[in-house]
Parts: C-alpha cells; sequence; structure tokens
C-alpha cells in the first residue's frame, strides 16, 4: 500500500522483519494532521496484522519528528467541529491497539504531538540533537493527545509541569536521564541501532515479545495486585507455546534457539 505522507519499508532477512514507518510531511516539518494520522493509523495496523513483521520502527525526517500537530490546519476549528468529531481520538488512539513492539526512532524537534506519539512508543531511541516539548501554551491551547498523562508518568511531575507551563524543551540528555526515552545515539548511527534492536526483537519468541508489551502497558492502568496477577498468568501462558520448549531446550543443550519458525 502506497500513502502520500509517509514511506513504508521492511528490513530483515530473518523469519521475522521490521516494519518501518517514516513520517514524510518535509515541508511542513512532519507536522500531524488528520491525513498523516489517518495514513499511520492504517500503516501501523498493516504492520500488525501482517505475520511475517515482528517489530515496528516509527521515525521522521533527521529535522523533525513531528512538529506537533497541524497548526495552520487547526486555527480555523471551533469547539462543534472538535468536540463532535471526537478531534485526535478519532485516529490518535490507534497506535496504542498495535500489539507489536513499536520503538520510535526522533531525530531534530519532537513537540506538541509529536512530543506524544513519541511518548505513545514503547521503545524511545533519540539522536544527540533531539528536542522534546509541549508547546501548546504558546499558541492558547494545552497539550491533547496524552501530554498531561504520559510526560509526568515518564518524568515527574516537577519537570512535566516546567515543560507544559513554560514551554521549556528538553534536550535528548536530559529526556534520557529523566526516563523520557531509551537511549540517546549519534544521529548517524541512531537508525542502524534502532534497526539493530528490532531484528533482536524479532529473534525472540513472536508470543513472549507481545505479552511482555501487554504486561508492562498493564503497569500504567492496574493497581500492582492486579498486575502482578496479569504477568503471572501471561507467564503461565507461555508454557502452551513452542517457544518456551525451544528456548529451554536450547538453554540446557547449550544451543542457540530458533524461535518463530511456524
Ligand atoms: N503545523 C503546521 N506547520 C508547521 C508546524 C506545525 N506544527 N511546525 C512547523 N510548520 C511549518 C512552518 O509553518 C513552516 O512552513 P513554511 O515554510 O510554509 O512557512 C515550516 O514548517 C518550517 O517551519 P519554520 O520555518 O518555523 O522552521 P524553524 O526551523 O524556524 O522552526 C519549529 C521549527 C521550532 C518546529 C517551529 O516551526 C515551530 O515552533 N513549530 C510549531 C511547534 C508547535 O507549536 N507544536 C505544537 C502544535 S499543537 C499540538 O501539537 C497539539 C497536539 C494535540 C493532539 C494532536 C492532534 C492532531
Amino acid at each position: 500500500m502506497s500513502y502520500e505522507t509517509l514511506l513504508t519499508d521492511i528490513h530483515g532477512d530473518g523469519p521475522l522483519k521490521t516494519g518501518v514507518i517514516t513520517l514524510n510531511r518535509p515541508k511542513a516539518m512532519n507536522a500531524l494532521n488528520d491525513q498523516l494520522m489517518d495514513e499511520l493509523g492504517a500503516a501501523l495496523l498493516a504492520f500488525d496484522r501482517d505475520d511475517a513483521i515482528g517489530c515496528i520502527i516509527l521515525t521522521g525526517s533527521e529535522k523533525a519528528f513531528a512538529a506537533g500537530a497541524d497548526i495552520a490546519a487547526m486555527k480555523d476549528y471551533d469547539f462543534q467541529k472538535v468536540y463532535s468529531s471526537n478531534y485526535i481520538s478519532r485516529n490518535w488512539e490507534t497506535i496504542r491497539s498495535v500489539r507489536k513492539p513499536v520503538i520510535g526512532v526522533v531525530q531534530g524537534v519532537a513537540l506538541g504531538g509529536g512530543c506524544e506519539l513519541a511518548m505513545m512508543c514503547d521503545v524511545v531511541f533519540a539522536a544527540e540533537n533531539a528536542k522534546f516539548g509541549q508547546p501548546e501554551i504558546t499558541i492558547g491551547v494545552i497539550a491533547g493527545a496524552g501530554g498531561t498523562q504520559r510526560l509526568p508518568r515518564a518524568v515527574g511531575k516537577a519537570k512535566a509541569m516546567d515543560m507544559l507551563l513554560t514551554n521549556r524543551w528538553m534536550d535528548a540528555a536530559e529526556a534520557e536521564r529523566c526516563g523520557l526515552v531509551s537511549r540517546v545515539l549519534p544521529a548517524d548511527r541512531v537508525m542502524a541501532e534502532a534497526l539493530a534492536a528490532a531484528e533482536k526483537i524479532c529473534g525472540f519468541g513472536r508470543l513472549a515479545v507481545m505479552a511482555t508489551k501487554e504486561a508492562v502497558n498493564a503497569a500504567y492502568e492496574t493497581p500492582l495486585s492486579q498486575g502482578l496477577q496479569l504477568e503471572r498468568r501471561l507467564f503461565h501462558s507461555m508454557f502452551g507455546t513452542a517457544d518456551q520448549r525451544e528456548g529451554m531446550d536450547a538453554f540446557v543443550n547449550k544451543r542457540k534457539p530458533a524461535f518463530n519458525r511456524g
């Protein structure tokens, strides 16, 4: 399938491959308009449904992961339009329903909805030039795609308030220090490292990978006792998989496991 605002590509030569989605509105610094978000939703779901794909990478350009919602499009919206169309949740929730891991690769700015999109990824690799911010307050609104909820969970209330109320941006080093991103890498290596990490994930058992993502995400939404119960049940369910037998047999026989052989 081809898109007007995205590029898609498939990498890897193992049984499971990596689907790469590149946001591609260079003239608007990948501003997230409805078309882009609809296409992004479709591309994510297509990779999620594809049995040959084990991991997804979401990235932008060297200058911009995404500069936020498209302000030129939004400026004429009124309450009636955004409320009745449920603006944002219509196409922004799709990424949450993806069950395979999504690695965000951020170069340049991740602002407003761009920062929120990065926070919806499961793992975030940032180039040294990455910058994260929530500048919505400077254009008379507030964050609307999870910024006031995910940012405090990621970096703590004090830093989140500072970013949301004063429009202070975080550089990559600070973002890594306070837990907003997983790794910081030189710009010329960040994509290669993300592809290597994705390939590693693709080499593990598909069900164990999906169950890990499901269990970690539950940590955000459930009390500890329920989260631990879910983790235990998912752990038990692994004993119904061929990958559990393969992984443990390979360990005791000192050989490399071969997961996902179909
Ligand atoms: N929307 C539309 N166009 C944009 C956006 C944007 N968010 N960001 C940049 N552009 C366009 C510029 O208008 C410009 O276009 P043109 O060349 O036609 O004039 C082009 O991209 C290049 O931008 P600049 O000339 O400004 O480039 P600079 O390098 O000087 O600055 C910045 C880059 C810092 C990224 C600057 O453009 C900027 O501050 N952009 C706006 C950032 C912002 O405020 N983002 C938050 C938007 S609100 C939001 O995200 C709410 C999220 C709610 C959920 C999302 C629902 C969809």
